[in-house]
This record gives structure tokens, sequence and C-alpha cells, in this order.
């Protein structure tokens, strides 16, 4: 179409009128693709676009670039750093993916299924589960992220121990490049060394390399038994301790190693008190830990139980409560993924999503707990995560009583550097999972390796000379 064309008239033309959503039709509510999940921002779009299929995606984009118009990537927008909602300028098109949401095929002999960006996490773990297989990823906003936006964050959440992030879940990719070109990448290969790792290039890359369009994922056999358990433990150290004996007495069967800090847990009691969060009262840190095996389920609990015996004896676990089925299991793990909820019921807090040596782990909150209740006497710290995987959700929330937005308007700044500084000098990363966003590309400059962040600003050159895919996220 010719660029006299206005854009809006173009896209129109390519995705359907009706798929075209701008702030000029009054009976269009724009704030679910404007306002992210924490509603920390709230930015102006050009127009919500919602193409159907790839051809439409790249017939979108290479009319964007010649009208140099930006385009942000969105898939269910639950992301935690501002990476998937469009900035204030009014001026950068929503690109939702959610109506891509086909499953293209399954081929059970190769244990993979492709399926297009826009479907729901849950929705694929769904597939995966009636072909009596598993897609083993999963997180707390599984009910309505997307596995496009899962792969340009490259996802953790809490089977990670066992089977990697989002990026280890992936074998092929079909992108949509900045001008508009389609790399048909749908390999379900697990051997292919023709170059450059451009499948792991993007995935990560939260929107800013290219617009992914469909995958190719991993599945696995469903395991024989899953056993779930919830332990006091009477410090981190214990809870690290715990750990190693985890991996000595389990193996490859340790699927699952949360830690949950009693401030976390008093939240979830306070908000969801029907949920009956067990044991928190009476010690400062519990874990949830899941084994699952593919023998069978005596096989799993007594090897389970031989593994709890151990951690009592060893004080390193002063109580324990183990699922005796599947449904009990999945209160104590429904309890867990209520901390980010409760948290945001609490109010407005600064979220710190770092990895760490697990082995440094308690000395780094140890320290870090100190030089921040120095500074700011009363700060409530929410500590939960993956321990399995050395990801701790460092949170601080402000203190009782203080209002949540005007701490962060006068320390969120101030706190983050106290912890980022900690995070570098105990070798550990500011983003372990959630990705760079808007929210912390300011930073990576200061924490980001000079030489790795040139090679990024490079590669960002050479696919996206004019920076018009996600600008301002990642890399400013
Ligand atoms: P969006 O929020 O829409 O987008 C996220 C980023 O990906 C943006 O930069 C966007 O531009 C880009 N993107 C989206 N779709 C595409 C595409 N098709 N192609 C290229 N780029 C794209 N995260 C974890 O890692 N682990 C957790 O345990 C976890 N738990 C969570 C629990 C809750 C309650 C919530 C609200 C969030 C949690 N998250 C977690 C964060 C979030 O769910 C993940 O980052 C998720 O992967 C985002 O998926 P989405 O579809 O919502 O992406
Ligand atoms: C989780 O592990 C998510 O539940 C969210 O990554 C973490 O709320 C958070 O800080
Ligand atoms: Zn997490």
């Amino acid at each position: 179409m010719p660029i006299s064309v206005p854009l809006l008239d173009q896209l129109r033309a390519i995705c359907g009128p009706a798929h075209v959503l701008t702030a000029e039709d009054p009976a269009t509510d724009l704030s679910p693709w404007e306002q992210d999940w924490r509603k920390r921002v709230r930015g102006r779009a050009l127009a919500v676009v919602r193409p159907a299929s790839t051809a439409q995606v790249a017939e979108v984009v290479k009319a964007c670039a010649a009208h140099r118009t930006p385009i942000v990537p969105q898939g269910g927008n639950t992301g935690l750093v501002v990476g998937g909602v469009p900035d204030a300028s009014g001026q950068q098109i929503v690109l939702s993916m959610t109506r891509m949401n086909a499953v293209r095929s399954i081929d059970p002999d190769n244990l993979t299924l492709t399926v297009e960006a826009g479907c729901v996490l849950q929705q694929l773990q769904g597939v995966a589960d009636q072909a009596g297989l598993l897609f083993p990823l999963s997180l707390g906003a599984e009910g309505s992220c997307t596995i496009g936006g899962n792969l340009g964050t490259n996802a953790g959440g809490t089977q990670v121990v066992r089977y990697g992030n989002t990026r280890e879940l992936c074998l092929g990719l079909e992108v949509v490049t900045a001008k508009g070109d389609i790399w048909h990448g749908l390999s379900g290969l697990r051997k292919d060394n023709t170059g450059y790792d451009l499948r792991n290039l993007m995935i990560g890359s939260e929107g800013t390399l290219g617009i992914i369009t469909a995958a190719t994922l991993k599945l696995y056999p469903k395991p024989a038994a899953q056993l779930t358990a919830w332990a006091a433990v009477p410090s981190l150290q214990a809870a690290v301790q715990l750990l190693g004996l985890a991996h000595q007495g389990l193996g490859p069967c340790l699927t699952g190693f949360e830690v949950m800090g009693q401030f976390a847990l008093s939240l979830v009691d306070k908000h969801y008190p029907q949920l009956r969060v067990p044991l928190w009262q009476s010690t400062p840190w519990c874990v949830l830990l899941e084994n699952s095996d593919h023998e069978n389920e005596a096989h799993a609990r007594s090897q389970f139980e031989r593994l709890l015996e151990t951690a009592l004896e060893q004080g390193c676990v002063t109580d324990a409560v183990v699922a005796e089925n599947l449904s009990q299991a999945q209160s104590l793990w429904h309890i867990r993924e209520s901390i980010t909820l409760a948290q945001a019921a609490e109010g407005l807090n600064i979220k710190h999503d770092i990895s760490i040596p697990v082995s440094r782990i308690p000395a780094f909150v140890a320290e870090t707990d100190a030089l921040l209740a120095r500074e700011f006497p009363g700060v409530r710290m929410v500590d939960f995560g993956h321990l399995g995987d050395g990801n701790l959700h460092y949170n601080v929330q402000a203190p009782e009583g203080v209002d949540g937005p005007t701490f962060l308007r006068e320390h969120e700044e101030r706190v983050n550097t106290v912890v980022f500084d900690q995070v570098k000098r105990f070798d550990g990363s500011i983003s372990a999972e959630h990705g760079v966003g808007a929210l912390k590309a300011g930073k990576l400059p200061h924490y980001k390796d000079p030489t790795a962040l040139a090679m990024m600003r490079a590669v960002k050159q050479a696919l996206d000379p004019d920076n018009l895919l996600n600008p301002g996220r990642v890399l400013v």
C-alpha cells in the first residue's frame, strides 16, 4: 500500500476495522492494553492492533516501518517490568498477539507442540495433558500470560530446577523481523549447528529484536507421581542445606524448591485467610518442595519421607506437612502463588527479581536487610522465590502505616541502588526472570558488563536499525 495512505487506514485494511482500536472511539476502553499489570504506568497508544495471522503481523510491521511508527508487542500483559505497554507519547502502536492462539500441531513421537504466540500458557498445559504429556512451564500468571510473552521474557516459574527456563523448553521459532520479513524457524530439531543461534537471541529479547508469531515447544512424559511438602525451616541457611539434601536424595526428581519468608506468608494469611497457610506463625521461613517421579507413588513417597526425616534429624527442618493427594498439593501451591496478589493488596511495593549463587543467598539477605533497615527504619521485606534456582524476589514494602506511593516516590531510587549494588557485590543479576523492560533499562549500563552491553547494542542496530521494535525497553 502506498505510504500516502494514512497508517491507521492501512492497519484497518490489513487486520479489519474491528481489530484496530483507538481512543477516538468513545466506546473503547484501551486501559487493558495501556496499563501495566501492577498499575505502575499508564501509557497512551496510537492504536491497539490485533492481527490474526503471521502474514498480517508482517504487513503491519511493514506499514509501521514505512511510517516510522514504533511497535510494542504485547501478549497477556502480565509482565512485571513495564515492557509490554506503550509510552506516554501516543505515537506507539500496541501489537496485541492474543488473536493468534491456534495450536498448529502436536507430534507425540518427537515430543513437540507447535503453537501460535498468543496461546495462553494454561491452554498449552491442557493441550499437552490431553495428549498424555507434560508442558512443564508453570507460573502464577499462567491463566492469562501467553507463550509469546513467556518467550519474549524467557520466563522462569516454579519448575525451572528440573526443566529449565522457557528458553530450554523451545526448539524453534517463527518470527517477523523489523523489516516485516518472516523467519521460518519452526524446527523440531534437538540438534542443529548451522551457525549463530538466532532462536536463543530472540528468546528473552522482550520484543526488541523481532515479533514471535509461533513456536515449537518441547514436551515431556508425565510423571507417574508427584509429592509436595511444606516445611518449616529455622533460617535461610537451613533452607540452603535442605536444598543440598534434596538434590542428593531426589536427584533429577526434584521439581520445585520455593522459599517463603514469614512476612510474605503473613500477607497471604491477612488478605486470603481462607487459604489457611500452614506453619508460618512459628518459623521465619517455609519451603515448598516437590518431587516428581517416573516410577510410582510408593517409591516417590518413601524417597521423599526419607529426605524429610534426614532433614529433621539434621535440624534444617523443624516441622513439615506432606500433601496426601493432588488437591492438597494444589492448595499448597496456590498459597505460594498468592504472594504476589497479597503483596499488591497490601499496597504498592518495590520489586527486586534477583539471582545470586545459592550458597551466598543467606549472607546477601542478612547484609542487605541490615543496610535497608538502617536507612529506612521499619521497612518490611517480602522475601520469597525460587531458591532452587538462586532466584529471590527480594521485595520492599513501605513501613506499616506509610503510604506505598509516597514511599516509592521518595525512596525507590535509593532502595534500588542499595539492593542492586549488593547484588553486584555478590556476583548476581538484577533480573533473574522478569526481564528488563522500561523499568530497569536505565540500570543496565550500571550493572551489566560494558562489553556485553556493546554487543547487545550492535545486535539491536543490525536487526532493528530504526529502533522501531519496543524502543526504550532493555536498551536505552
Ligand atoms: P506481556 O506482559 O504482554 O509482555 C512481556 C514482554 O514480552 C514485553 O516486553 C513484550 O513486548 C514482549 N512480548 C510479548 N509477546 C511477544 C511476542 N509475541 N513476541 C515478542 N515479544 C513479545 N514471570 C516469571 O518469569 N516467573 C514467574 O514465576 C512469574 N510469576 C508471575 C506471577 C504473577 C501473578 C504475575 C502477574 C506475573 C508473573 N510473572 C512471572 C511475570 C509474567 O507473567 C511473565 O513475564 C510472562 O512471561 C509475561 O507474559 P505475557 O504474555 O503477559 O507478556
Ligand atoms: C513469582 O515467583 C513471580 O511469584 C512474581 O515471579 C514475583 O511478585 C513478585 O515479585
Ligand atoms: Zn518468580
